[in-house]
């Protein structure tokens, strides 16, 4: 039997390995790579059965024209000749008319591959077309970090087998994170303790001793009354500090007055007794660890956020402890640099930036020039992206020609005017890093590509011939690229055994010993008292928040990867969009478990089924993942609720800085469908 290896393409800071069994030209089976130091030979579910998902029934075989009226989903089959000349065609008049930079390229992490996911760049860049922020995710998350520890090398996950005290803050570990889970056993085995702070008890609860639930957007201040109690009763690491840290006497200043037990429990909801609790217990251990979700950094005060809690470590010496420190995101751009993709030299000039989250702005606002084409590829706006009654009008827009580049026909392949057909990862080659561990792993195709579709790389290098780009560079296959890129390695990835990273093996990147406390920070020590920053020390500010009644959470869905797997009905035993309250909450509004319900505020409305649920705290409501329009109970999804504003710093998204009101629905597209 055949085993191929190969890496999972998602937006998961797993990074998995995979072995894949083909047979007949097919991906028929696929299991986690033992020999993978992360992934240790298990998958999640949706990955355990991804050869559902690369021969789905479901999967666009040829270039679509649309046929119907914009977003009926009706299209007729093209030949790729066709769709090249189409767009072509589209493009040149555009340019013609309005400039380049009427063409806006709008991708994300439908693939983690450093050759697919950049493909465009170096195409877009040529054409001078729009630029595109790609602040989606959690970069307020990376700012909160870097404020405090500049570029220090992130902590080993595998050194939460050797803490006693795990603290998963803000992380649904069980669905998002799951291999770490491997070195939360074996921590547990060893004696060690678990927490959870999360918003409501999401199902990871079950594998936590002690859940701590916070109001939403308010862990810095938790964070800063702990620091409160630990300067204040002198927990504190002094040799530590002495050494390491910088700001500690103004730090302690700060905290003593403003942030009691007493005030931050108002902020907070926890009460003040358990806040002291948290504090004695976290500088009592002996290695505490922190895994650092990103959902608490997509609020108005989510850098900041992320900047306060980084700062715990510090004050406990938790970071020349093995086992002890702070994982917020795992970053190795300096192994692989993705320039080798992304080419920033092609561009004449620097072109205007429209960040990802203001598609809908920047769609339908008076722009100059005016947005006339939208590219879309490993991304699904009209249902990931923020305000998408905003987005899906302005991918209504008679005039803007749109053309998605899909493997499903995804909400936003619906609006297209020519969809190409995208090829899986098993289908391509690419190079893949991760943000949760410190693996790196070239992938070969294992299977030729399904129907005529290609891979991002291709598809661009035959749209840089059609539109007249001249360059070499665009004559190259994906494999030839990465050769190159393995060719010249780093420094850092020259320590690796380059010749079975060419294999297809999985590599780790090495670390220094005394990585930990190597603080590479202007200052050279962790810097919880930052000059440069307007905001010398973390502190304490409110989010948005918006005029309604109820935080909305909308938290990862273990059956998803935001919109992706939308498309396997396999996953869906069960209820999809389900909106789950707190029992009490439903008294008073006088709704029940199974009733319909719609979620609004300003800037839409969406409807769900009702869960009264005791896991969730009075004053939220929660639905867990981002669903494609087709499985939802009414004409909108989960985004149709969230904003488009930006996080305090770094431009990012703010999904769940959203409050809503709630109502009973009168009559639901189900119930209709079901008299019909
Ligand atoms: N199964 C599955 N896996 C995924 C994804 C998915 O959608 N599904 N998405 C992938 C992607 S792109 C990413 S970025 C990662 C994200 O991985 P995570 O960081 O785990 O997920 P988040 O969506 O950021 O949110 C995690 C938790 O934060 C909680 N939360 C929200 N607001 C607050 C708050 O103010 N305070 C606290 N303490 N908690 C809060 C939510 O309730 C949720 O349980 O996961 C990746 N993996
Ligand atoms: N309400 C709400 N919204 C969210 C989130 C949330 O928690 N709540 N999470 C946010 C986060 S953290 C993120 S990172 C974003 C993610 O946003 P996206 O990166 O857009 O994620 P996906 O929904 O996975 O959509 C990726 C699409 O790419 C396609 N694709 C996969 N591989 C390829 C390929 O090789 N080529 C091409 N052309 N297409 C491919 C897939 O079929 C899929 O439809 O969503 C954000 N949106
Ligand atoms: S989605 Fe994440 S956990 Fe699942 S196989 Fe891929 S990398 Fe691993
Ligand atoms: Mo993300």
């Amino acid at each position: 039997m055949l085993l191929n290896r190969s890496v999972c393409p998602y937006d998961c800071p797993d990074a998995c390995g995979l072995l894949v069994q083909v047979e007949d030209g097919k991906a028929v089976r696929v299991k986690g790579d033992p020999e993978h130091p992360f992934t240790r030979g298990t998958l999640c579910p949706k990955m355990a059965h991804y050869e559902k998902t690369v021969h789905s029934s479901q999967r666009i075989l040829t270039p679509l024209r649309r046929s119907g009226p914009k977003g009926s989903g009706e299209f007729h089959p093209i030949s790729w000749d066709e769709a090249i000349e189409d767009i072509k065609a589209k493009w040149t008049d555009i340019i013609a008319r309005y400039g380049a930079e009427a063409i806006l390229p709008y991708s994300y992490a439908g693939t983690m591959g450093l050759v697919q996911r950049n493909a465009g760049h170096p195409f877009f860049y040529s054409l001078g077309a729009s630029r595109l922020e790609r602040t989606l995710c959690a970069p307020a998350k990376g700012y909160g970090w870097e404020a405090v520890m500049g570029h220090t090398l992130a902590p080993h996950p595998k050194e939460i087998a050797q803490s006693d005290l795990v603290i998963l803050w803000g992380l649904h570990a069980l669905a998002t994170n799951i291999h770490a889970m491997h070195d939360v056993d074996a921590a547990k085995k060893r004696g060690a303790k678990v927490w959870l702070i999360d918003t409501y008890e999401t199902p990871t609860a079950k594998v936590a001793d002690q859940t701590f639930i916070v109001r939403p957007g308010s862990d810095g201040a938790l964070a800063l009354g702990m620091m409160h109690v630990i300067v204040r009763d002198n927990l504190i690491d002094q040799a530590f500090i002495d050494r390491y840290v910088q700001g500690y006497p103004e730090l302690k200043e700060h905290v003593l007055p403003e942030y009691t037990p007493e005030a931050v429990s108002s902020i907070t909801g926890i009460k003040p007794l358990i806040i002291e609790e948290m504090a004695r217990l976290y500088a009592a251990a002996k290695a505490p660890f922190i895994r650092l979700g990103s959902g608490l950094s997509r609020y108005g005060n989510g850098a900041m956020t992320v900047r306060t809690i980084t700062c715990l470590p510090a004050l406990v010496g938790a970071w020349n402890k093995p086992g002890g420190g702070l994982l917020a995101s795992i970053s190795t751009g300096s192994a692989i640099d993705a320039g080798f993709v992304t080419r920033e030299d092609f561009q004449q000039k620097v072109t205007r930036s429209i960040n990802i989250n203001q598609l809908g702005h920047a769609l339908n606002g008076v722009n100059d020039p005016p947005v006339m084409s939208l590219y879309v590829y490993a991304s699904n706006p009209a249902s990931v992206a923020p305000d998408q009654n905003m987005v899906i009008k302005g991918l209504e827009r008679e005039d803007l020609f749109t053309v998605v580049h899909e493997r499903f026909m995804t909400d936003s392949a619906r609006y297209a005017d020519i969809i190409l057909p995208a090829t899986t990862s098993l289908e391509h080659s690419d190079i893949y890093r991760s943000y949760g561990h410190y693996a790196v792993q070239r992938a070969y195709p294992v299977i030729s590509p399904v129907g005529e579709s290609k891979p991002n790389w291709e598809v661009f290098c035959l749209l840089a011939k059609a539109m007249g780009i001249d360059h070499t560079f665009f004559d190259q296959s994906a494999d030839a690229l990465i050769d190159q890129a393995l060719a010249h390695p780093s420094d850092w990835l020259a320590q690796t055994d380059v010749a079975a990273l060419q294999q297809g093996k999985p590599v780790e990147l090495p670390l220094a010993k005394d990585y930990k406390t190597l603080y590479r920070t202007p200052s050279g020590k962790i810097e919880i008292l930052n000059p440069r920053e307007e905001e010398c020390l973390p502190k304490f500010s409110k989010p948005y928040g918006d005029d309604a009644a109820y935080w909305l959470i909308n938290a990862p869905d273990v059956r998803l990867l935001n919109s992706s797997f939308n498309e396997r009905d396999d996953l869906f035993k069960t209820d999809k969009m389900l909106l789950m309250m707190n029992p009490g909450d439903a008294v008073q509004e006088g709704i029940e478990t199974g009733e319909m319900v719609i979620a609004h505020n300003e800037r839409g409305s969406v409807e769900f089924k009702l869960k009264c649920s005791e896991k969730v705290p009075p004053g939220i409501v929660v639905t867990e993942g981002v669903w494609w329009i087709k499985h939802a109970p009414g004409a909108r999804s989960i985004n149709a609720l969230t904003a488009q504003r930006l996080t305090d710093k770094a431009k990012g998204s703010t999904f769940y800085d959203a409050k809503v009101n709630i109502k009973k629905a009168a009559h639901s597209r189900e119930a209709e469908e079901r008299q019909a």
